[in-house]
C-alpha cells in the first residue's frame, strides 16, 4: 500500500493528466486543490513526514483553519504528475488562524505550493460556506475561453448566455452561469479576492486573457465542468469564424423550457432580449 494507491490521490493525479492532454496546461500552466475529508486526511496520515516551516499563504482563510489540501506545486508541470506525482504535488495542512501552511508530503525535490495558492483557498473558503460538499478547484488555461475574453464584453451576462446558446447541455451543466474577472495581477489577493467574490455566485470564474477556475464537489464533476464550458467556447469561436451572426439559435423561450423539463432554475437575467 502505497499512498498512490489512495482513491482521492488517484482522483487528482487523473485530472491533472486529463487537463494536460486536452491541451490546457503548456509549460506550468494552471494549478489544481482539494479539500480533503476527514477520513481522508486519516487514511494518508502514515504516509505523511515530519512537518516542513510555518509559511505564509499570503491572504486569510480562517474558516478552512487545520484543514488538509492537495495542491500541485509552483512552476511545476502538469504533464509531469503522472510521471512524478511526489516532485510536482504536495499535502499541506492549514495553522489554526488559517494565515499559514506547512507542507507534510510531496515536492520532494523541494518547492512551494501553486503560485495561486491564495486563490485557491479563498475560492475553497466561499464553496465551503455555500456547500461542505464542494472540494476541488481547478485552474487551467483553456484554449477557446481565453480567445473570447478579446472579443466578447468582459460582462457575466454575456458569457453566460453565448456559452449556453453554443449547446443544450450547458444551461443544465452550469444553471447559476460564469463570472468573468476582467485581466488582472496573477498571483495574489486582489486577483483571489474578486475570484471569491465570483465564485458566491457561480461554479466558474473567467479570467481574462489568461483561463478559468472551475469548482466542484469531486474530481469529475470539476473537470467536467471546465470540459463542458471550454466546449462551448470552441463552438463559439467556429460560429464566430465562420459568420459574424447567427441565422438560428437557442432563444429565450427555449431556455424557459428547457428549465423546466430539466428542473433547473435560469436567472432571468441572462435570458434578455438581444
Ligand atoms: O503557472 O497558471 O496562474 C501557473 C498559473 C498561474
Ligand atoms: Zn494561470
Amino acid at each position: 500500500m502505497s499512498i498512490l494507491d489512495v482513491k482521492f490521490v488517484q482522483g487528482f493525479i487523473r485530472l491533472c493528466n486529463d487537463g494536460w492532454q486536452q491541451g490546457w496546461h503548456e509549460r506550468n500552466g494552471g494549478n489544481l486543490s482539494y479539500r480533503m475529508k476527514d477520513e481522508e486526511v486519516e487514511e494518508v496520515r502514515p504516509f505523511l513526514h515530519e512537518p516542513g516551516e510555518w509559511k505564509e499563504i499570503g491572504t486569510s482563510v480562517p474558516d478552512l483553519a487545520n484543514e488538509y489540501f492537495m495542491v500541485t506545486g509552483s512552476g511545476k508541470y502538469f504533464r509531469n504528475v503522472i510521471l512524478d506525482p511526489e516532485d510536482s504535488t504536495c499535502i499541506i495542512e492549514l495553522d489554526d488562524k488559517g494565515e499559514n501552511y506547512r507542507i507534510l508530503w510531496g515536492l520532494v525535490n523541494g518547492g512551494r505550493p501553486t503560485s495561486e495558492l491564495p486563490s485557491h483557498l479563498m475560492n475553497h473558503e466561499v464553496k465551503k460556506h455555500k456547500n461542505e460538499n464542494y472540494r476541488v478547484i481547478y485552474h487551467a488555461h483553456t484554449t477557446n475561453t481565453i480567445a473570447l475574453t478579446f472579443v466578447l464584453p468582459l460582462k457575466d451576462e454575456v458569457f453566460t448566455r453565448e456559452l449556453w446558446e453554443m449547446a443544450t447541455e450547458c444551461p443544465v451543466v452550469f444553471p447559476d452561469g460564469v463570472g468573468v474577472v476582467s485581466w488582472m495581477v496573477p498571483g495574489g489577493r486582489d486577483i483571489a479576492i474578486a475570484t471569491s467574490e465570483l465564485m458566491k455566485k457561480y461554479d466558474v470564474a473567467i479570467w481574462a486573457h489568461h483561463g478559468m477556475f472551475a469548482s466542484g464537489y469531486d474530481f469529475d464533476l470539476t473537470f467536467g465542468l471546465m470540459h463542458t464550458v471550454e466546449k462551448s467556447a470552441e463552438i463559439l469561436v467556429k460560429v464566430m469564424s465562420m459568420s459574424p451572426t447567427k441565422l438560428q439559435t437557442i432563444t429565450p423561450k427555449n431556455f424557459r423550457d428547457l428549465a423546466v423539463d430539466f428542473n433547473v432554475k435560469l436567472s432571468e437575467e441572462f435570458l434578455y432580449e438581444k
